[in-house]
């Protein structure tokens, strides 16, 4: 587990005392609580990657809006730190406490509240798997809007909080758009209830767009309303091998404008990153040969027969015009989830290495292979990357190219304390240069926070503590992270 170099515990926290866990008890229930049981805290208190460890001694699991409210109310009066939980998915250590906060886990929320299957309207408790909800909604002929490779784990709470993108955002748009209300816990203990059905109500500031992405610092999310899809009746994945990255964008712009309405992801990844899956996995390749570029296109519509002709069509003009080497479509559902398994497997396949140096950011989508050429030979000008003995093993690269979001891994087969000191903050100070973002979808939790002047300027970083102030005066509320401490 790393360290988390420049925290010191603020004491401005009160350490819990027996008289606390009874409070909460009393809230709760004797089952709603996990108090000094090492065993059963540890899942609370590490992350996903295993990269982050805090030392809680304290989780609490809420069955109701109203029992974190009572929650919040006290922790705020008694100066208790907390953090909020949902699936423990996220990868900058956001969901982790750095001491000995307590986790407030989302977990037993978890019930549908209602679905309007005219509007495709849904509200549901912020404890709701991803996952579940999506299978849920298959039932009924909808979907959710959108999808990521931790679905069977992360809450949809979760995904709100880090204002989570993912493999359709592309389609379907980003979680400030399809979300209609939030029901959210402010840390004083009052209930901010914002759970609109309406798609459309001008009526005051929006103020639940300021909960989504805000990483459990300001409110808990509880509850939430969200416009859900059709789910479409016919879906196609083909996969293009490329020889250049000037092909994939060719492919994307094309891409656009011959499926355009069908058209529902566009991933791309490099022949690094198939090596690192590769390693860790004993699938059959999905190719012949390999490419030094990948690229995952999947369409949605309405109509099997129109759809198959336009990615024919699509198909053959990539071919013809050599902007991909090889293609294939898969021809049911194991051939769509083997191409999509080699996608949502990078993550996983990564973490199996020693160290993983992960970055999330966004930028012009013609600056992305620049971003990881340059990282390469910049990592080799440091020593660390290319000789024999070097700690990094590869620097790989992908991600939702057609949002311009990079996923920059570099996977070393031990801890060197030369490679962190070489990337950061050379890699942010790149893609400033390049008008990006250092995070584009991951967010800033601990991983980031204190970088986020590459991306925000003082003006806007200090309103941000204006707000974190006016909404959290005590600070509570998932301390230490997100907003930069000098
Ligand atoms: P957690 O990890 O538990 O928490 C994340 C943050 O939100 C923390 O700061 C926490 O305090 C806060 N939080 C959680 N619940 C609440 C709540 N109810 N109220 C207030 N604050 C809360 N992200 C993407 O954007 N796109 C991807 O494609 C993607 N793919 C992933 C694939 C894998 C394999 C993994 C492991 C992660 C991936 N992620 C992706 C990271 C992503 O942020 C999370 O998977 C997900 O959105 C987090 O949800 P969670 O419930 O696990 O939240
Ligand atoms: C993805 O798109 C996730 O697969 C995870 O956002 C990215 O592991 C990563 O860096
Ligand atoms: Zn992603």
């Amino acid at each position: 587990a790393e360290k988390y170099p420049g925290f010191n515990r603020n004491e401005q926290f009160k350490k819990l005392e027996d008289s606390d866990v009874d409070h909460f008890k009393a809230i709760v229930g004797e089952t709603g609580l996990i108090y000094n049981n090492e065993d059963d805290l540890a899942a609370f208190n590490t992350d996903w990657m295993n990269k982050y460890r805090g030392q809680s001694q304290l989780v609490l699991k809420p069955k109701t809006t109203q029992q974190v409210a009572d929650i919040l109310k006290y922790c705020t009066e008694q100066s208790i730190a907390v953090v909020p939980q949902g699936g423990n998915t996220g990868l900058v250590g956001g969901s982790i406490p750095v001491f000995d906060e307590v986790v407030l886990s989302l977990q037993s929320m978890n019930s549908i509240r209602s679905f309007d299957d005219v509007s495709g309207i849904l509200t549901a408790d912020a404890g709701c798997i991803l996952e579940g909800l999506d299978n849920w909604l298959n039932e009924k002929g909808y979907m959710m809007p959108l999808d990521l490779g931790a679905k069977g784990s992360c809450h949809i709470g979760g995904n709100l909080a880090t204002n989570a993108g993912g493999l359709r955002l592309l389609r379907y748009g980003s979680l400030h758009g399809t979300v209609l209300g939030l029901e959210v816990v402010l840390p004083d203990g009052s209930i901010l209830d914002s759970m609109s059905t309406l798609r459309k109500d001008n009526t005051g500031y929006d103020l639940k767009q300021l909960f989504i992405g805000s990483e459990g610092t300001i409110g808990v999310i509880t509850g939430v309303s969200i416009l859900t899809p059709r789910r479409p009746k016919a879906v196609n994945v083909a996969l293009l091998g490329l020889n250049t990255y000037e092909d994939v964008q060719k492919a994307f712009k094309q891409s656009r404008s011959e499926l355009s309405e069908i058209l529902s992801a566009f991933e791309f990844w490099d022949n690094n990153a198939l090596q690192i899956y590769k390693k860790h996995s004993d699938a059959k390749p999905l190719m012949e040969n390999e490419y030094p570029f990948y690229v995952l296109i999947e369409t949605s519509g309405s109509n099997k027969d129109h759809d198959d002709e336009k990615l024919t069509n699509y198909l053959e003009n990539m071919m013809v015009d050599e902007v991909a080497q090889d293609g294939v479509v898969a021809q049911d559902e194991t051939q769509i989830k083997n191409i999509w398994g080699v996608r949502e497997g990078f993550t996983e396949a990564l973490g199996k290495e020693a160290a993983v140096y992960k970055y999330d950011v966004s930028m012009p989508v013609n600056k992305i292979n620049d971003c990881l050429e340059d990282m390469r030979q910049h990592l080799k000008d440091g020593g660390v990357f290319g000789q024999p003995d070097s700690p990094i093993i590869d620097v790989v690269g992908y991600g939702h190219v057609g949002d311009g979001n990079l996923h920059l891994n570099i996977a070393a087969n031990r801890v060197d304390k030369r490679v962190p000191a070489l990337i950061e903050p050379y890699l942010f100070e790149w893609v400033a240069k390049q008008n990006g973002s250092i995070s584009a979808e991951h967010g800033l939790g601990v991983a980031k926070n204190q970088f986020l002047s590459y991306s925000k300027s003082d003006g806007m970083i200090k309103m941000m503590k204006t707000m974190k102030n006016l909404l959290d005066p005590k600070g509570v509320l998932n301390p230490y992270k997100y907003l930069p401490s000098q």
